[in-house]
């Protein structure tokens, strides 16, 4: 992309109503407009980011062996009615009527939704086990929607459902969720530590919240600091293999991490006082095992292998898809703006051009914006009539892992600068070695 062509709004002052440092970033990056209060347009950069994000999830479920469906935002009133969570929702649930009088409700959630399609289409323990999920705008109008994406009222999110037979299925299906999104956020250069926490209007009693710590997060956490050492890294879980799930999840949360919903003094006590650790967190995520809360109340059976009607269990397992953007930037950022990890960045590398006109400048610029391009990457080429420092500000706001600098000085000596935007470390080197570079980068990606 041609930064002339594109879309990127930033803004050069600090919004005055960002209080946090990845609201102010998103904002002055062009990536979100306010629409209402915590609702967003996404702007180019910032819808670009959101793909990325989904992709990553949409691939990790895949892998999991789960299956993506879409359901409607809009839910009618009255399967909720059957569960009981109508009235119980309360004031987060947004209700409307339609031109026929009827109790209609924008989605804040969809176990219900789910286990309809569930209990029309499915009646045999033959069909199981099935985890459905879909990637879907919710809204919950919150009371205090505030932190730009990170607690908005209509927010994007993974929602899963798992049907199984026995308990025991369904808890193997509760640890392949926890393994499949310790790697889906580790992809995205995030860690996420499991903790356990609170079910609130889901219901159940296992439930494990994945938290990022940030000290603006919104929910005050206590772990026992071993379990910052733990890396899932790029291992190969065969999510079928129950015991190897079963290790993982235990090797995750066997050590003390909770949120202050569940926490508890006496037990964090028992954890050495070197090691005890009391920090603020980023949900990013839940999953729940709730076993036949919604198939008992909704009629949702199947017959089993002695041919009597039981019914499923089940869970359910969020990602917030939309949170995770100011997540990422809380995690990764400096006074100068974002640094996108490699596996979300909106382009893989910036391509300054310090003498936009210049014959030879110019040239240069589309020669290794071609080859990147040929060769699958997506760079952004600043080929505005801008002072460098500017287009530096720009690429050092937007985050860029990389960039590439072209000057007609550099050119005389037949190189160009590569810059990592983490470290700040710049190479000269000739222009195909720097677009062999950031292929390597990206190799595998
Ligand atoms: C699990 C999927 C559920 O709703 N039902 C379907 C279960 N879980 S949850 O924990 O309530 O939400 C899942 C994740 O969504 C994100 N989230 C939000 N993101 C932005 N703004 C909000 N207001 C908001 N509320 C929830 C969180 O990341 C949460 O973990």
């Amino acid at each position: 992309m041609r930064l002339s062509r594109y879309f990127l709004p930033v803004l050069k002052e600090n919004p005055a109503e960002a209080q946090i440092v990845s609201h102010r970033l998103m904002l002055r990056a062009g990536m979100i407009k306010q629409a209402a209060a915590g609702i967003y347009s996404w702007l180019p950069l910032g819808f670009k980011v959101l793909r990325k994000i989904e992709n990553i999830v949409h691939e990790e479920q895949a892998r999991a062996g789960h299956i993506p469906i879409q359901m409607p935002i809009l839910q009618s009133a009255d399967l909720w009615r059957e569960s009981g969570r109508y009235e119980a929702y309360g004031e987060e649930m947004l209700r409307m009527k339609d031109r026929h009088g009827r109790d209609m409700l924008y989605t804040p959630t969809a176990e219900e939704l789910v286990t309809d399609i569930f209990r029309a289409h499915v009646g045999s323990y033959k069909d199981l086990p099935l985890t459905l999920y879909q990637i879907q705008w919710k809204f919950r109008d919150e009371i205090r929607p505030r932190f730009g994406v990170m607690r908005g009222r209509e927010f994007y999110m993974k929602d899963g459902y798992n049907f199984d037979l026995t308990q025991e299925d369904a808890l193997h299906a509760y640890n392949r969720h926890l393994v499949s999104y310790l790697r889906t956020y580790e992809r995205m250069g995030l860690q996420a530590i499991p903790m356990r926490a609170d079910s609130g209007p889901i219901g159940g009693d296992d439930t494990h919240e994945f938290l990022v710590l940030a000290e603006t997060g919104e929910s005050e956490v206590f772990y026992d600091s071993q379990i910052t050492d733990l890396k899932f890294g790029d291992r190969e879980i065969d999510y079928d293999d129950r015991a190897a799930c079963q290790a993982v999840l235990e090797e995750f949360t066997s050590r003390y991490a909770r949120t202050d919903e569940t926490h508890d003094e006496a037990k964090f006590s028992e954890v050495p006082e070197e090691r005890r650790r009391t920090a603020r967190g980023i949900e990013v995520g839940q999953i729940f095992y709730f076993g036949t809360k919604y198939s008992d109340a909704m009629g949702a059976t199947v017959t089993d292998d002695s041919g009597n009607q039981v019914p499923v269990h089940m869970g359910s397992h969020g990602i917030g898809v939309s949170r995770l953007l100011g997540a990422i930037i809380e995690a990764s950022h400096d006074d100068k703006g974002i640094i996108w990890p490699e596996g979300v960045t909106p382009f893989h590398c910036g391509i300054v051009n310090l003498k936009q006109g210049d014959e030879e400048a110019d040239g240069a610029c589309q020669a290794l914006y071609d080859s990147l391009t040929a060769l699958g990457l997506d760079p952004l080429y600043d080929d505005r009539n801008e002072r460098a420092g500017a287009k530096f500000a720009t690429m050092d706001l937007i985050g860029l892992p990389w960039r590439i600098t072209v000057g007609p000085r550099g050119l005389k000596n037949g190189v160009v600068e590569l810059t990592s935007r983490r470290t700040g470390e710049s190479e000269e080197l000739p222009p195909e070695e720097a677009v062999k570079r950031v292929a390597a980068i990206y190799a595998g990606r």
